[in-house]
């Protein structure tokens, strides 16, 4: 078994002075949605961290969700690449190519062993015995299996890995599915979105390098530091929401004055996500900052649900979103990931449910 270094080992060999070592600290601190207090314990943790070996693998996916983690600030995906973690094989992101790629990966998950974080982005296709997506001659499912065999955890980025996203949508040709549905021995966490917020990703990573664990779930295993909470709920418009003021058209006064967009579709009130608060590109905006409804796609069935433009009284969508997020604490968290992956299996198998005005009234005033 290969020595791991820790990271404050790997810092100092790398002339980082510990002033520096701090400030990384208060802002992976910051990316794990963390309050400020928490630094100190952080930095101690960080010092004697373990930099894990990261296998990422790309399967049936539009490679949104790594373009969104080059655009991480928080950390940067070079401290993430350099510093934090050991990130041994990346599909789209590594130098190497054809054999010895392929050879990358098999010596990570022979030298890290049990010991591994195994990310996966993209959904897996199952139909014809996986036949529609292969890499060096190996299905997606069989590639799957192998490292996940392996892996301590696995992480699903992007809603494809997590809920099966636009591959599983309605006719669903090739068979595709979420992570979950192929490995079911592991914890899984799912940061799901199309495409997930970078420093989301970035954030759940820091998590685990810190506290060696995985951090607590909702109901969907998703991480609750940044799903806990709904768009609606953190969302600037909202006052004008509760005033009753929206928007009626794309170039009417309301949407001139930044009322509402709820009549224009948005989903924020039905979707779990992180981007009222840590926003995209360095936190400059968020979709609904820039004008458009949400369209929910951190959810599980988003693209069949359709209605992007349809206000959520007429439209169809996941009855699940509404049971709200189950506590999971790191202690229990192989099986907690189990009943999540199950939870979220029968929710993605249930009948589209059609919210009305007044359950929406209902939640509000619940
Ligand atoms: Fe899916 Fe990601 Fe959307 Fe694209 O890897 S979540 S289609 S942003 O690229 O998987």
């Amino acid at each position: 078994m290969k020595k791991q270094v820790t990271l404050g080992e790997q810092l100092r060999q790398r002339g980082i002075s510990r002033r520096t070592f701090l400030k990384l600290c208060a802002v992976a601190t910051s990316a794990m949605a963390l309050p400020p207090a928490m630094i100190p314990r952080v930095a101690a943790a960080l010092d004697k961290a373990v930099r894990p070996s990261v296998i990422w693998l790309s399967f049936q996916e539009c490679t949104g969700c790594t373009e969104s983690l080059t655009r991480s600030h928080a950390p940067t995906l070079e401290s993430l690449i350099f510093d934090s973690i050991s990130l041994d094989y990346h599909h789209t992101l590594q130098a190497a190519s054809g054999t010895a790629a392929e050879a990358a990966r098999d010596k990570a998950i022979k030298d890290f062993y049990g010991k591994y974080l195994l990310i996966v982005d993209g959904s897996i296709p199952t139909k014809d015995d996986g036949v529609y997506s292969t890499i060096a001659g190996r299905t997606n499912i069989d590639m799957l299996k192998e490292a996940a065999d392996g892996a301590v955890a696995v992480v699903a980025v992007g809603t494809c890995a997590s809920f099966g996203g636009i591959p599983y949508a309605n006719p669903n040709p090739t068979g595709a599915v979420p992570v979950s549905e192929l490995v079911t021995d592991k914890p899984i966490i799912n940061v799901s979105g199309c495409p997930p917020i970078p420093v989301v990703i970035t954030g759940v990573l820091a998590h685990y390098l810190t506290f060696g664990e995985i951090p607590a779930l909702d109901s969907f295993g998703r991480p609750l530091a940044f799903f806990g909470e709904s768009i609606h709920d953190r969302c600037y418009r909202r006052p004008f929401y509760d005033q009753g003021k929206f928007a009626k058209s794309f170039d009417d006064e309301g949407a001139r004055s930044g009322w509402c967009l709820f009549e224009l579709g948005c989903k924020g009130p039905t979707t779990h996500n992180a981007c009222a608060t840590k926003k995209w590109n360095g936190g400059v905006s968020f979709p609904i900052e820039s004008g458009h409804p949400c369209i929910g796609c951190s959810e599980p069935n988003f693209w069949d649900g359709g209605g992007f433009y349809k206000a959520l009284s007429t439209t169809t969508r996941p009855l699940a979103n509404w049971t709200g997020a189950a506590v999971v604490t790191g202690a229990a968290v192989g099986a907690a990931a189990g009943v999540a992956a199950k939870r979220k299996r029968s929710a993605a198998k249930r009948a589209h449910h059609t919210v009305t005005a007044d359950e929406l009234k209902k939640k509000e005033e619940a």
